[in-house]
């Protein structure tokens, strides 16, 4: 069962009231007089967020991630960061051979040894503990030149640091830290992220593994098992999540909870099943792994008992713009294959890059390049800067990287044409590796809900303060006036859209101009979404997916936005060509939103939607496709 849906509104009936309520507000209210009495209460109010994301559900432009676009080096990290940018694509230029890793289907230790010895299985961790300490901007420039070159040795290096370790680097005790974080850094030994099991893949909170205390209540006793684990066959440290009885305080009432584990293979109990065969990212190492008995010691209960589905959803909020960095490098490195052979070949008598079709392919990889590039610094600079509240923001930059790049890829194989085709030219390992991007951290389709309801949920809250805010106006009424003069204005259709103009170069202001009118429209549609649905939201997924892809579409316009603002502002040679970019994304964005808010509520789109979920029934019930062949035979 989708969780997912547990998501709680509030009923529909009531926010119709509070909705004639607020309507009736708007003609009847005369401009009264505000006084201090009038605010809310501060505790009554719903959690404010500063992601764009977030507050875009409720039609407003919050600026504070997003602007200026982040500047998080200092000289120092920029001058350690560069004397290792450097080494680094030496390395995968000069020892690193992916054809080989493929073939072989495991990395060359070769590679594997010069990886350990650059450092790059440690990049986050604190120096004192043996790694380089990198931040996350200065981790995203890395791990896009490792995109660029090998996705499978990419996700050796990202099974072990971006989730295997990372529960350790951001919720172990500093003892844990002190025990384990050499060992995977220094040490040498490989770290796996113990999550997904058979019954139990995007619905991580239905995990069966279960550990129970010992008698002596000195350890967790563990038993169960993983499938699909990168790093399962090499791993000796494994943050593993399991079930346990956990007591709740106040009724007495014992339950199921996860609770995140770290655990040494060496605990005894731990084996792991034969490298699985894959259609990519062979080299990397998948594995099942099984768990009989394992003594786990109470102190290596990470991020405190029942609290694991927070610490795995965390661990992977906290990796996925890694996911968008890589994947920029991969995007960067197929397009320069595919301008080489687009400068070169000559059919009809002329350099192929002359055609439209082929020059409309490059600008439209150039751009997916850029966005993903764009959205991968934004995050990792706005993590840098302390924010906390980038999980929406997270989602977004590896849904779109990972559909961006298998995109680019297959688009960069059609314009070499045969040659694209062929296993020499090395892209189509790229597009085998590619395709689990979507799939694996959180499959595209999960998390698209997972933008859309928890953004919803937000928007929600807010208008349920509103809701609140009637059961006693006369306390309340700065709130209810404010809004119900929105909503007065909006109804005549004076409300201007929220502006971005005091924050874009002023070259980009009709493209602003277009992101601003987007954020406006993309408010009304989730409200009257809510009002129509109420609750029963959570199960409209055709219009849940349009509310992501909308969302996706306007908060990359915001980040091309502030990216080739810093660009113009600070006259980069590429800024002109970066304005391009962004005015043709903007202009073709604003136009899918448009599409994708409509279908939210327009009758003919809900008849579709219907239609679909009919002809899925059908066929499903059928066991396979309805139609015959027109011969029927
Ligand atoms: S690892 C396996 C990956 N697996 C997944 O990602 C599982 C996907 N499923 C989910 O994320 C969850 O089950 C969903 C929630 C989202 C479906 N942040 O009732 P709920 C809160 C913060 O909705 P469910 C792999 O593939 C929520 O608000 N909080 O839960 C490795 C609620 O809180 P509260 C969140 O219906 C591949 C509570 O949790 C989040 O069960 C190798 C319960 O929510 C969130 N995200 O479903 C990759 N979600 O109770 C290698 C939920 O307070 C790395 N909540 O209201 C490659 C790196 C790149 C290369 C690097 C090179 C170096």
């Amino acid at each position: 069962m989708l969780r997912i849906g547990r998501f709680i509104l509030f009923p529909q009936k009531t926010l119709q009231v509070v909705e004639n309520n607020i309507r009736a507000l708007a003609t009847a209210a005369q401009p009264a007089k505000k006084s201090d009495a009038s605010k809310p209460k501060e505790s009554s109010q719903p959690k404010e967020s500063q992601s764009f994301t977030m507050n875009l559900f409720r039609g407003l432009a919050e600026t504070a991630q997003v602007f200026p676009y982040p500047e998080v080096l200092n000289a120092e990290q920029r001058d350690s960061l560069s004397m290792l940018v450097d080494p680094t694509e030496k390395f995968f230029q000069e020892v690193n051979d992916p054809a080989k890793n493929d073939s072989l289907e495991r990395v060359e230790d070769n590679t594997l040894t010069g990886l350990w010895d650059l450092g790059c299985f440690g990049l986050q961790v604190p120096t004192e503990l043996g790694g380089l300490g990198l931040t996350n901007t200065q981790y995203a420039r890395l791990v896009e030149i490792v995109g660029a070159h090998d996705l499978a040795v990419g996700i050796t290096l990202g099974a072990h640091q971006s989730i295997g370790f990372k529960g350790i680097l951001l919720f172990g005790t500093p003892e844990q830290k002190k025990k384990y974080l050499p060992r995977v850094t220094t040490g040498k030994e490989y770290a796996a992220f113990c999550l997904t099991e058979p019954s139990s893949g995007s619905d991580a909170g239905s995990i069966r593994s279960r550990a129970v205390l010992s008698p002596d209540g000195k350890h967790y006793i563990l038993n169960g098992s993983k499938i699909w684990i990168s790093n399962g066959g090499i791993a000796e440290i494994m943050t593993v999540f399991a079930q346990t009885p956990v007591k709740d305080e106040k009724t007495g009432e014992v339950k199921d909870k996860v609770t995140a584990f770290i655990v040494e293979r060496s605990f005894g109990g731990v084996s792991s099943g034969p490298p699985e065969k894959k259609m990519g990212i062979k080299a990397s190492n998948t594995t099942e792994v099984y768990y009989e008995d394992v003594k786990i010691p109470v102190e290596n209960v990470l991020g405190g008992v029942g609290q694991g589905f927070k610490v795995a959803m965390n661990i992977l909020n906290n990796g996925r713009f890694g996911m968008a960095a890589a994947l920029a490098g991969t995007m960067r490195a197929v397009s320069k294959k595919a301008v080489e052979h687009a400068t070169t070949r000559v059919q009809f008598g002329r350099k192929i890059d002359t055609f439209g079709s082929i020059q409309e392919k490059i600008a439209r990889m150039a751009m997916l390049q850029y966005v993903t590039e764009s959205l991968a610094y934004m995050i990792s600079g706005n993590m840098d800067r302390g924010s906390v509240d980038f999980q929406l923001e997270a989602a977004i930059s590896k849904v779109f990287a990972s559909e961006a790049a298998w995109t680019v890829t297959d688009e960069s194989i059609q314009i070499l044409g045969g040659m694209g085709f062929m296993k020499d030219c090395g892209l189509e390992r790229v597009l085998r590796d590619l395709r689990i991007f979507r799939i694996f951290e959180g499959t595209n389709d999960i998390l698209r809900l997972f933008v859309a309801l928890t953004g919803i949920q937000y928007a929600g809250a807010h208008l349920r303060e509103l809701q609140k805010a009637f059961k006693n106006p006369a306390a309340n009424l700065g709130l209810i006036f404010g809004e119900a003069t929105k909503r007065a204005i909006r109804s005549v259709g004076l409300a201007s859209p929220p502006s971005l103009s005091h924050v874009v170069h002023p070259n980009l202001s009709s493209s602003a101009t277009l992101a601003s009118k987007a954020i406006a429209a993309y408010g009304s549609s989730v409200e009257s979404a809510l009002i129509k649905y109420g609750r029963g939201i959570v199960e409209e997924q055709f219009i849940l997916n349009r509310l992501a892809n909308a969302a996706i579409d306007i908060y990359t316009m915001v980040v091309v936005l502030s990216r080739a603002t810093k660009s113009l502002n600070s006259n980069l040679k590429s800024a002109a060509y970066e304005q391009m970019i962004v005015e043709i994304w903007c202009r073709e964005a604003s136009k899918r939103v448009e599409q994708n808010l409509q279908a939210t509520a327009s009758e003919d789109v809900l008849d579709t939607f219907k239609k679909m979920s009919e002809l899925s029934k059908n066929i499903c019930t059928n066991g396979g496709l309805v139609q015959l062949n027109p011969l029927n035979l």
